[in-house]
Formats: structure tokens, C-alpha cells, sequence
């Protein structure tokens, strides 16, 4: 790796001229309008209105009304002087009718949005698929079938065509660890399947689906950057004992290797086959899937949270497929609302890493960011936990530029306070904090913190 000259000045961290500093939010997340203009039903509309399923029985059908109020939401990010904004686009809006053409209306919003960003001189980066996958094609087989990846170069194309005028940056898809283990493994993400060997299939059709999406891009969008963004993240072993190791090199490999090396090296790593092999014998990798899979990118995405932290042994039912044979260890040190560790280490880690195993290719922190529980204090948010926590994590992203990762941008989760899936709206990582009953936004502590870095370029 070459060391870039990064400037700093005294204990100042300053980040590169032209780095990106932005916000992350999904489709689903914040959208609302769940009905309207034409929008087809999601599996997780139909997840979540399984009793049980989401806690306090929330549903994310008015959400943060972001599809009326997208515009009073670009002016709070230009208040913020966000350099760039990562949103999902609803395959669900765009393509209600899997066997009809795009409907015009979801791609008009999508289309408003770029325009007022741009209005704003904020650069769109959008994200293709954050999990929100039209019910109808689940009837199908969802990502379990190959037939998935065709459907969704359609989708990608009707998007291209739209707005890859506009678009600044592209990740196909977002956290596809997700949607494959926790949706198709542990049951706990829409769809709600639990087959293990549907996970594993599902990982390989996210994966192909990324290639040929990458390909439409690129050769419609010449001039944005195609990417995907990954879960991706250290995995430690709770000891340095050979079982504890080779329980971390397990997981790695499902978490990590399973997708960054058919990306960048056209293969799946082997160990993750023989690991995996009692649960599928992975016949449905057909010649030519993995050059489609490994078309060239331009950046790649991470989202960072936590490291795992893990050991061999009896673990309980997990999304991995490990035949038992691993287990976590909860954190020891500080956490968030979620109970995730606060573990900045962790995230400069992962940047080393990937530059390292992987070749200098550009990447982006596309989410980091955390939860807490936060209370409005005559109409202000003080969040004083969240500020640290973004400051611990942007001198870790800033240690990882020192050390030469070609470090181009950073995306806070998240814009606002939004629906989190299985936990619905208890959870809060927003900036600017949002009231579910009146939509009033307040942007808290943090929000106006992260202002004054972004002006600074650094803190
Ligand atoms: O809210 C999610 C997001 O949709 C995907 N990445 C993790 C975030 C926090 O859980």
C-alpha cells in the first residue's frame, strides 16, 4: 500500500479536498406512501405485518413521509452542507408489474429527487436494492432462484435509464449478507425463510444479479461510478487457540470472503464451499456466473458497525450455516441502543484489510453510525454519545487514509431517525430526529456537529 499525504495539521484531522461527506438512508426505511402511485407490495410489507414479526407491531407505511416531503428533506441536507446523499431506489415503485413495463410514477419521484439534490449540489448516490424485493417476484422463488437476477437487470435498466444521466455513484445492491442469511437463513428478515441452503443460493443470485446490473450500468451511466456496498467487517477470535481461529476464518468466510472474492477474484473462496458443503452442493454456480460477477468496479462500499468477536463451541441457531461449531461473545466494552460494541478499531480494520487482501480499489464508508436512546430537552437533541461516536469513527477512517487506503467518502447512518426493520421505530440512528406523530424533524447535537466537520473538512 502507498502511504497518501494526508493533511493534518497539529492534532486537527483534516480529510482529502473532494472527499465526500454524506448521508444514508433506504427506500423503505423512510419513504412512506406505501400504496400510492402504483407501488406494489414488498416482502417486507408482508413481513412485517406478520404478528410478531416486527417488535411493538410497528409498520412502515407512512414511516418518515418521505416521499411527500423528499424536498424539505434535500434542504435540511443542504443545511448540513452534505456533499452527498445515498438513497434506495423501491424496485417495488418502479416495477410493480414484474411482467409489465416500468410505471412511470415511481421513476418520477426518483426523478425529482435527483433533480432537487443536484439543485442543491448534492451528489445522488443510489442504491439499487436495500432489500425491498416486490412480493411477487418472491412468489416466484425469490432469491433462492436464479430467475431473480434477470428480473432485476430489467428493474436496473428502467433506473439507468432514468436517472444514470444524473446519478453520481451506483451501489447495486446494499448488505446482500442480509438479505441472503438473515432473510433466507435465520428467518428474521423478509422473507422469513430458514433454509440454509436457499441462504446460500440466494448469496450466489444477489451476486450475479450485482454483475449484470454492473454491466447495464456501466455502459449506460459512463460517467458514474459503479459499486455495491457490503456488510463487511472483522471478525475476531475470542482466543488465540487454533479452535477459536479457525472459528473466526469460518465466519469470515460467510461474512466477508463469500462476497469480496467472487467481486474481486472471479472465485468463492474454497474454505466457505467445504464448510458449507453438508448444507449444499452448489450446483446452481453455472459456468461464465462468476465473469459476470466480477465485472470491474469502480469503488467499494462499507458499512461498518461492530466487529464479531467469536469462539468455537455450541452457539445458539445462527444465520451461518457452522453445524454448530461456533459461538459470540457478547461486547465487553461500551455499546449502543442496539447492544452492537463501539469498537472504531474495528473499522480501520476493515479498511486495511480489504486494500490489503483485495488491491488498492476506492472505497467509501456507506454507512457507519449509531443508535441511541435519545430525548428532546426543550425542542434540542442532545446526543453528546453519538458525537463521540462519529468522532471515534472518522479518526479510525482517517488513521485507515495514513496508513494508504484510498479513502474517498464517508455516509453517516443515518439522514433521519427511520424505520429499523425488525425493531421498527425504537431504534433511532438518525441525525435530525423525526416525530413519528407530527413529521416534525429536529436535527440533533450530532447533526449540527457533523455540519461544522463537514465545513472544516475534518475536526
Ligand atoms: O438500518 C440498517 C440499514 O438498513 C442497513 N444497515 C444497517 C442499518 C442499521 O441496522
Amino acid at each position: 500500500m502507498s502511504t497518501l499525504a494526508v493533511p493534518q495539521a497539529g492534532t486537527r484531522l483534516r480529510f482529502p479536498a473532494g472527499f465526500w461527506w454524506g448521508a444514508s438512508t433506504a427506500a423503505y426505511q423512510i419513504e412512506g406512501s406505501a400504496g400510492d402511485d402504483g407501488r406494489a407490495q414488498s416482502i417486507w410489507d408482508t413481513f412485517a405485518a406478520v404478528p410478531g414479526n416486527i417488535e411493538n407491531g410497528d409498520s412502515a407505511e407512512t414511516a418518515c413521509d418521505h416521499y411527500r416531503r423528499y424536498a424539505g428533506d434535500v434542504r435540511l441536507m443542504a443545511e448540513l452542507g452534505l456533499t452527498a446523499y445515498r438513497f434506495s431506489v423501491a424496485w417495488p415503485r418502479v416495477m410493480p408489474d414484474p411482467d409489465a413495463k416500468p410505471d412511470p410514477r415511481g421513476l418520477d419521484f426518483y426523478d425529482r429527487l435527483v433533480d432537487e439534490l443536484l439543485a442543491a449540489g448534492i451528489r445522488p448516490t443510489a442504491t439499487l436494492y436495500h432489500w425491498d424485493l416486490p412480493q411477487a417476484i418472491e412468489d416466484r422463488g425469490g432469491w433462492a432462484v436464479r430467475e431473480t437476477a434477470s428480473r432485476f437487470s430489467e428493474y436496473a435498466a428502467a433506473v439507468a435509464n432514468r436517472l444514470g444521466d444524473r446519478v453520481a455513484m451506483w451501489n447495486t445492491l446494499n448488505e446482500p449478507w442480509c438479505s441472503a442469511f438473515l432473510g433466507y437463513g435465520a428467518g428474521i428478515h423478509a422473507p422469513g425463510r430458514t433454509s440454509y441452503a436457499d441462504a446460500l443460493a440466494a448469496t450466489h443470485h444477489l451476486l450475479l444479479a450485482h454483475g449484470r446490473a454492473a454491466e447495464i450500468l456501466r455502459a449506460r451511466c459512463p460517467s458514474a461510478q459503479v459499486s455495491i456496498a457490503l456488510n463487511a467487517g472483522t471478525v475476531r477470535p475470542a482466543t488465540g487457540t487454533a479452535a477459536d481461529r479457525d472459528a473466526a476464518r469460518m465466519i469470515d468466510g460467510m461474512l466477508n470472503r463469500i462476497f469480496f472474492d467472487p467481486l474481486l477474484r472471479g472465485s468463492y473462496p474454497s474454505d466457505v464451499v467445504e464448510d458449507t458443503a453438508w448444507v449444499s452442493d452448489w450446483s446452481f454456480v453455472r459456468d461464465g456466473d462468476l465473469a459476470e460477477i466480477s465485472q470491474p468496479l469502480d469503488a467499494i462500499g462499507v458499512n461498518y458497525y461492530q466487529p464479531d468477536v467469536v469462539a468455537a463451541g455450541d452457539g445458539p441457531l445462527l444465520p451461518y450455516p457452522t453445524r454448530g461449531r461456533v459461538s459470540w461473545r457478547p461486547p465487553d466494552g461500551p455499546v449502543t441502543g442496539m447492544g452492537w460494541a463501539v469498537d472504531p478499531s474495528g473499522l480501520h480494520e476493515t479498511l486495511v484489510r480489504i486494500t490489503r487482501d483485495y488491491g488498492s480499489i476506492p472505497l467509501y464508508v456507506t454507512e457507519n453510525g449509531a443508535a441511541f436512546d435519545d430525548a428532546v430537552t426543550n425542542g434540542r437533541v442532545h446526543d453528546p454519545a453519538r458525537i463521540e461516536y462519529l468522532r471515534a469513527h472518522f479518526s479510525a477512517a482517517h488513521r485507515a487514509l495514513a496508513d494508504g487506503v484510498d479513502l474517498r467518502g464517508y455516509f453517516v447512518w443515518s439522514l433521519l431517525d427511520n424505520f429499523e426493520w425488525a425493531f421498527g421505530y425504537g431504534k433511532r440512528f438518525g441525525l435530525i430526529r423525526v416525530d413519528y406523530e407530527s413529521q416534525e424533524r429536529t436535527p440533533k447535537d450530532s447533526a449540527f456537529w457533523y455540519r461544522d466537520v463537514i465545513a472544516a473538512g475534518g475536526f
